[in-house]
């Protein structure tokens, strides 16, 4: 498999816990962001979106990380990512929807960009729009983990879920911006606790060859 990827990039890295969670050989395929190169002719031949990550597998490509994650769950379906249970895993894409449908698209390189240029907002401007929908979207988590009450080292019991795979970029993403966190307890005792796993440890920015 390739992985057409960046470091930074809390999508990709979504899909790097899930391939290292499930023992999943890739080559990283670096797309540098800040230069641009997602935008290039070569990947929009790969991704006509533009965006990162890809992944290829046998000559198949899979576009956006949601659908990935759900390709790798249903295709090597060991060890699972999600529960049998229907709750459960309505539960876990729940809070997958949280982070990848509601923080994730206020706070991507293009809408900063775009808030930017567009509303003439300066760098402080730009990091209390960041911080605002980090605020509100972890407030959702907080509050959804506390009144579900289904929680335990992760997010679904002591049970690894693709929710754990989305929850901890963004939490990554969070402390780039010197978001304050305190307010997050829950949210970051299962941040914690899945950065002690290797599958997670071995996914992050810093560890990747495209790092800085
Ligand atoms: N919904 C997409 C989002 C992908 C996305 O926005 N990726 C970011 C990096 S995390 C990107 O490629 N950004 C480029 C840009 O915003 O110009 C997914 O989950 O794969």
């Amino acid at each position: 498999m390739q992985l057409y990827t960046y470091f930074r990039s809390s999508a990709s890295f979504r899909v790097r816990i899930a391939l290292n969670y499930k023992g999943l050989g890739y080559e990283p395929v670096s797309i540098d962001l800040p230069k641009g190169e997602h935008r290039a002719d070569a990947y929009r031949a790969v991704n006509p979106q533009g965006l990162v990550p890809t992944l290829v597998d046998r000559d198949h490509r899979i576009v956006q990380s949601l659908a990935i994650l759900e390709y790798l769950e249903e295709r090597y379906p060991e060890p699972p990512l999600l529960p049998s249970d229907p709750l459960d895993r309505a539960y876990v894409r729940a809070l997958c929807g949280v982070v990848a449908c509601e923080i994730h698209p206020l706070n991507n390189l293009r809408t900063l960009k775009h808030i930017r240029k567009a509303y003439g907002l300066d760098e402080s401007g730009v990091n209390a729009w960041y911080r605002h929908w980090i605020a509100a979207g972890f407030e959702v988590i907080e509050g959804f983990l506390g009144s579900e009450r289904r929680h335990g080292r992760y997010c679904l019991g002591d049970q690894v879920t693709l929710a754990d795979c989305c929850l901890v970029p963004q939490v990554f993403n969070a402390k780039r911006y010197d978001c304050d966190l305190v307010p997050y307890p829950a949210a970051m005792r299962i941040f914690d606790a899945c950065m002690l796993l290797p599958a997670f440890d071995a996914a992050q920015p810093a560890r990747q060859p495209d790092a800085a």
